[in-house]
């Protein structure tokens, strides 16, 4: 059986797992911690980040990566990819976005959420590179209902993972979640809440970070 490997407060694990719950694909948890030093771990994942998976005896890295890998590996499931070749450049545009430019932005405010102080001038310049990332996002989104048109697609995987995290680390840290500023994205992310898969993720995740800050205050 595939395995995926890593941690549910990750959002580049959480897009994963996201993916294989929509396609139906198989699949086992495995708890591990990112490492730059471990031989073992970078013969797994050389740039010594997590998730990665594991199918058929091989490791495979990057998220991007992995869900092409998924498309390839399981042709009979649903396709998470529009049909027509100009919506499906129009829902990779949607997710290189979300995952390179606004997690990037995002990233250095992420510590809050394990309890990490984050300077004022960190705080500010992520802010300012997310406010850039969601006008971008602002003019390729449709909403109608999904992010990418009518089909629930990997767009939506890749928002569903970042958008959220991105919202609440500026709710913690500025008390005002900056993702609400772009029209249509509060009903879209409250329909995407009433997901199932969504709902799975989103419990684990609660209960990952529970376990996080509870190991931290010990
Ligand atoms: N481009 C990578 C990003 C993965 C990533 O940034 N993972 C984070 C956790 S969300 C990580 O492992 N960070 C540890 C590190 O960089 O040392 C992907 O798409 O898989």
């Amino acid at each position: 059986m595939l395995k995926l490997y890593g941690f549910p407060t990750s959002n580049f694990y959480n897009k994963v797992k996201l993916a294989l719950m929509e396609k139906e694909v198989e699949f086992e948890e495995v708890r591990v911690a990112p490492s730059k030093t471990d031989e073992d771990f970078l013969s797994r994942s050389p740039m010594g980040k997590i998730p990665y998976i594991e199918h058929k005896g091989a490791f495979i890295c990057e998220t991007q990566v992995i869900l092409e890998y998924l498309e390839a590996a399981f042709p009979d499931l649903q396709s998470l990819y529009p049909e027509n070749a100009l919506e499906a450049a129009r829902c990779r545009e949607l997710m290189t976005i979300v995952d390179m430019h606004l997690d990037s932005a995002a990233r250095p405010a992420y510590g809050i959420f394990f309890g990490r102080e984050v300077a004022p001038e960190i705080v500010s310049k992520a802010l300012e590179g997310v406010e850039f990332g969601l006008k971008a996002l602002q003019r390729r989104a449709q909403f109608k209902p999904y992010l990418a048109g009518n089909e629930f697609t990997y767009a939506d995987v890749s928002a569903e993972a970042t958008l959220t995290i991105v919202g609440q680390t500026f709710e913690k840290l500025n008390g005002a979640n900056p993702v609400l500023n772009v029209p249509g994205a509060a009903d879209y992310l409250a329909m995407m809440a009433e997901r199932p898969s969504v709902k799975k993720l989103r419990r684990a995740q609660k209960a990952a970070l529970r376990m996080q800050q509870m190991g931290q205050n010990r």
